[in-house]
């Protein structure tokens, strides 16, 4: 079980990607508990305000320090809590992070919106920062969606055959391999004779062939120098 609490100005902001198949039955399941927390609603003043211009000049709006200081403390919950803000300024999210953040007991998410933070709540409170890509969304809550779906597949009974989990692109530094099913010919194309043979090993053989392929085709730069040795022996 991992617990998100989601941190946002615009928590109606994830009404739908979580209340939909595989996340929705993990909720359902109690193997996710996904909280959202307004920032807005620990904003101490009589408007509420939550941002203000930045000093020294420039555009846009700053998220003030106290209302996320107080959100975060708020969610936390002793040591097993982790603080997680996204932003562009983060390291990049991979397989790897996500496999790792899957371990967690509790993932407190901090979206980005405006400009950005206040440097302090972020020197104060946060653990990590997370980027789900280098560009520039229109508010942190879309990474969020991103990082709770992607940790969420390794989180065990997510995903209802683990063994999917471990053949994922990625999984053992390559893409995945192509797949098929009905009709066996679509538009004169043909199903792969070795995929129609029931063959294990072949098949097993084969798809690794194709992965190898794929991967050399389209991120090389997954190709792991022993496996390139492989790759080139194979061609
Ligand atoms: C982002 C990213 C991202 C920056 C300005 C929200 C936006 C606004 N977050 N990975 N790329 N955030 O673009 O995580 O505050």
């Amino acid at each position: 079980m991992i617990r998100f609490d989601i941190l946002s100005l615009f928590p109606e902001y994830f009404c739908g990607p979580f209340d939909e198949s595989i996340l929705k039955r993990a909720r359902e399941a109690g193997i996710l508990d996904i909280r959202l927390v307004n920032i807005r609603d620990f904003a101490d003043n009589r408007h509420q305000r939550v941002d203000d211009r930045p000093y020294g000049g420039g555009p846009g709006m700053v998220l003030m320090p106290d209302p996320v200081v107080k959100a975060i403390r708020k969610a936390r919950r002793g040591s097993a809590s982790r603080v997680i803000y996204l932003s562009p300024q983060g390291k990049t999210l991979d397989a790897e992070k996500c496999r790792r953040l899957a371990k967690c007991e509790h993932l407190i998410l901090l979206c980005g919106h405006y400009e950005g933070i206040d440097e302090r709540a972020l020197a104060l409170e946060v653990d990590e920062e997370i980027s789900i890509g280098d560009y520039v969304l229109t508010n942190g809550c879309i990474a969020a969606i991103v990082l709770v779906d992607a940790v969420s597949r390794f989180v065990p009974g997510v995903i209802g055959h683990e063994s999917s989990a471990k053949e994922d692109s990625f999984e053992n530094g390559l893409l995945d391999c192509p797949h098929y099913t009905r009709p066996q010919v679509f538009e004169n194309l043909r199903v792969p004779e070795v995929l129609l043979k029931g063959h294990h090993q072949e098949i097993q053989k084969w798809r690794h062939q194709m992965a190898l392929e794929k991967t050399g085709q389209k991120k090389p730069d997954l190709l792991k120098p022993d496996l390139k040795q492989e790759e080139n022996y194979s061609r």
